[in-house]
């Protein structure tokens, strides 16, 4: 007799009557006196597995193992519709442990994962495999094939951008460093530069790539290590070409999301964020005094957003204009990067604008400066060591149509679309101040 061929549980529905080869883990396992119930899970799904005897009731939650049995239908009364093999179940004939577990800490078996977010986390090889987490992962794969599918429709190049760089390109003190050699670096805040470099080449590109953040704080939608879904793409007519190919973007995810994640969106309650006809797009002081007539906060001479004038500018976005997402333009100057476009008819604010969805900032974009004088004396204004952005300044010597792209972190999109309290539980292994996988001693 030849080796038996292994069935995936999807399978099984099609395969009643036959004796079938099954692989996979222990999800749940329940004794009726005699009779044993395992649900036996693998990549494609979960079915019922029936039998009797020690080889089944010695079987722990997680263990790895092989069953040989027959694929019966069950009888109507026992049908479970929750289960797509539901119909079905499989007659145990051999039981073949592959691999142990030790006893779970908690039960994993039940529809929510109900606990605290350090206990997830210290757990995470385990609370990974729980359907809601895989849920999220998914998710989170759906969003990022998106981008790299919306942007080569659009004629976009995916470049790869190095991860170690010489010198800050976005400013402030939240950048790790690191020996190089005998030398100092950074990894990077950002492909910025790169992703400009590359629009000199290519006209269109884009990058999926790890930014890393030296965020000083614990807030619940900060990450120290970030996928940065970004773009940027030459020969536009104003900075509102590239407002329009954020919003393309956008939308196109968010599609992609509702057709492709239905289950996983009702696992979590999440619907897809909502958008009556355009994203609207305010200046920020426009946003700034909407915020005041709303709340009578007066935040009218702030150079930012705080997350209470984030959440509120969102609810009047859907109050107004029927739409979850708005595009906040228009930041001073200098409190945005030196690469940022300087609105002629106003040069104190610039052309830059962040997304903000459902109370939070999903994406940052902007036209850039392609002047090259200009973009030298901004460097220099802004501190930024000229040498050490040598290639960069390079790109623009040389020949640089105007230009423009934006950057979407992954996990915030995560977090938004399926309504996460922290971002942590948007990514399968979170870096913070406090943890590298474990929590790091103070
Ligand atoms: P910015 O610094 O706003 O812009 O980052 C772009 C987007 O990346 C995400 N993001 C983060 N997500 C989680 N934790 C963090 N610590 C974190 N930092 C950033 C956000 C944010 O909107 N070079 C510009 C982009 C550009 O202009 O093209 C930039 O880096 O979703």
């Amino acid at each position: 007799m030849g080796i038996m061929k292994r069935t995936l549980i999807c399978e099984t529905p099609k395969a009643v009557g036959k004796e079938v080869l099954l692989k996979g883990w222990v999800n749940t396992k329940r004794d009726h006196g005699k009779i044993t119930f395992v649900d036996l899970r693998d990549r494609s799904g979960i079915v019922q597995v029936v039998g009797s005897g020690e080889e089944l009731s010695s079987l722990k939650p997680e263990y790895v193992i092989e069953i040989v049995g027959e694929v019966k239908k069950r009888p109507e009364n026992l049908v479970n519709p929750k289960l797509k093999t539901g119909e079905i179940e499989v007659e145990v004939k051999k039981v073949t442990v592959l691999s142990k577990a030790e006893e779970l800490p908690f039960d994993m078996g039940k529809e929510v994962l109900d606990l605290t977010l350090p206990v997830l986390l210290d757990n995470r090889a385990i609370t990974l495999r729980h359907p809601t987490q895989k849920a999220i992962l998914k998710v989170q794969e759906v969003i990022i094939d998106a981008f790299r599918k919306a942007l080569k429709e659009k004629d976009f190049v995916e470049f790869q951008a190095p991860s170690i760089i010489p010198e800050i390109p976005e400013g402030g003190a939240d950048v790790f460093e690191v020996k190089y050699f005998d030398h100092k670096a950074y990894l990077a805040q950002s492909p910025q530069l790169y992703k400009q470099i590359m629009t000199g080449v290519f006209e269109r590109v884009f990058s999926i790539n790890k930014i890393f953040r030296a965020e000083p704080s614990v807030t619940t939608r900060h990450l120290a290590e970030v996928v940065s879904l970004d773009a940027e793409f030459g020969f536009i007519d104003s900075w509102l070409d590239v407002v329009e190919m954020a919003e393309y973007t956008i939308r196109y995810i968010l599609k992609e999301v509702s057709e492709k994640c239905e289950k996983k969106l009702a696992m979590f309650n999440a619907t897809i964020p909502q958008i009556k006809d355009k994203i609207p797009v305010v200046k920020l002081r426009e946003a700034q005094e909407i915020i005041f007539k709303r709340t009578k906060i007066d935040n009218r001479k702030e150079k930012d957003l705080s997350p209470e004038d984030e959440r509120a500018i969102c609810e009047w976005a859907l109050e107004e204009k029927g739409s979850e997402l708005v595009f906040v333009s228009h930041y001073p100057t200098k409190s945005r990067p030196f690469y940022t476009y300087p609105d002629p008819d106003d040069p104190e604010f610039n052309q830059g604008f962040d997304l903000i969805g459902r109370g939070f900032e999903w994406m940052t974009g902007g036209r850039r400066i392609e002047n090259y004088e200009l973009l030298v004396e901004h460097a220099k204004e802004w501190g930024v060591n000229i040498e050490k952005i040598g290639l960069y300044l390079q790109a623009f010597k040389y020949g640089m149509p105007p230009e423009g792209g934006f950057a979407f972190g992954a996990e915030r999109i995560t977090q938004g679309i399926l309504g996460l309290k922290n971002i942590r539980e948007g990514t399968a292994f979170p870096r913070d101040m406090e943890r590298v996988d474990f929590r790091l001693s103070k």
